[in-house]
């Protein structure tokens, strides 16, 4: 047993976003102890105290509040593409969203709903944006002048703006809803765990059947589009969603996640270990890992029997 399971996991608070704890990396982890500090310890102090934003730390360009998440990856994704395409660079933070800085007053007066992502955009007074689909379309709107990533044709914009809106109604809040009553929920409740993951597997399917005929959501071309879904979609296996039985989709994640762009996007703030190919690699080497991912997969089986689940999408 490490140090992180028998002292730092059991003192996290309990109802922590899942995401917060499998994405922070170990050294973040030690910015939870209370206890004295020891020498390696010192060696990182800088870095924890840069876990706590109090406020914004840039004055031009555009600034990232965000965490390894599926939503946080939306905003971090589209920055790095952007960096790639036209060398706009841009300044992040990472919010703990474990230790609620993005409930502090700082915080939410920038993003009222008090949840990661927000941006800044210093070089238009400070205007902050909150929200997945409202954050892709402002930074293409005015920092992707070729529409690399966006789209000109109105039927193209209003094609992307519908997957993203699906993206918000469906898969982030059902999928969501599956991490919660899968792993969070202070009881096993078998119907949540089977409705939710069900409908995740139902709005994987709709995806699936989607790239069956074409390579990305809109236009055949790679935009925000499937920015705003692939970090859900790179979360699948955690999720209890076999990514293997969706083919269309896995190929469209293939792709997506080899971009060098996008693997730079997830590292922001730090590497996450619950997308598809890191649970995959952990599964194969952490034996204790492997077994407590056996008993949800488990129980989220039974969950189905229970209640007589079949997977159905149009
Ligand atoms: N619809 C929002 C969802 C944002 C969201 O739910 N963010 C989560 C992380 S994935 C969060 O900040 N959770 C912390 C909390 O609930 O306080 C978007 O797409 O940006």
């Amino acid at each position: 047993m490490s140090l992180l399971h028998t002292y730092v996991l059991p003192r996290l608070r309990p109802n922590l976003e899942v995401f917060a704890q499998i994405s922070r990396p170990r050294h973040r982890i030690a910015s939870q102890l209370n206890f004295h500090t020891s020498t390696p310890l010192l060696r990182i102090l800088p870095e924890m105290a840069e876990d706590q934003p109090t406020g914004l730390k840039a004055n031009k360009g555009i600034e990232l509040l965000t965490w390894g998440t599926p939503n946080g990856w939306k905003a971090s994704i589209i920055l790095e593409e952007l960096k790639a395409a036209y060398n706009k660079d841009y300044t992040w933070q990472g919010i703990n969203i474990s230790k609620n800085t993005q409930k502090e007053p700082w915080f939410t007066k920038l993003g009222p709903n008090g949840r990661i992502p927000v941006i800044v955009d210093h070089d238009q007074g400070g205007f902050p944006v909150q929200e997945g689909l409202a954050i892709l379309t402002y930074l293409t709107r005015h920092y992707d002048p070729e529409h690399k990533f966006s789209f000109t044709d109105p039927l193209d914009v209003s094609r992307a703006e519908q997957w993203m809106a699906w993206q918000h109604g469906g898969l982030g809040p059902m999928q969501g809803q599956a991490n919660h009553f899968n792993r969070l929920a202070k009881e096993r409740i078998p119907y949540g765990m089977q409705r939710y993951t069900g409908e995740t597997e139902r709005l994987a399917g709709i995806l699936d059947t989607h790239l069956a005929t074409n390579d990305y959501l809109v236009g055949n071309k790679y935009s925000i589009a499937d920015i705003a879904s692939f970090g859900w979609v790179h979360a699948l296996r955690f999720s209890g969603v076999d990514l293997d039985s969706f083919p269309n989709l896995k190929k469209w994640w293939e792709s997506i996640v080899a971009r060098p762009a996008v693997q730079a996007g997830l590292a922001i703030p730090s590497k996450s270990g619950f997308g598809n190919d890191a649970f995959l690699e952990k599964m194969k080497d952490d034996k204790e890992f492997a077994e407590k991912e056996h008993q949800v997969a488990e129980q989220i089986k039974a969950a189905k029997e229970q209640y007589g689940y079949k997977y159905s999408s149009p």
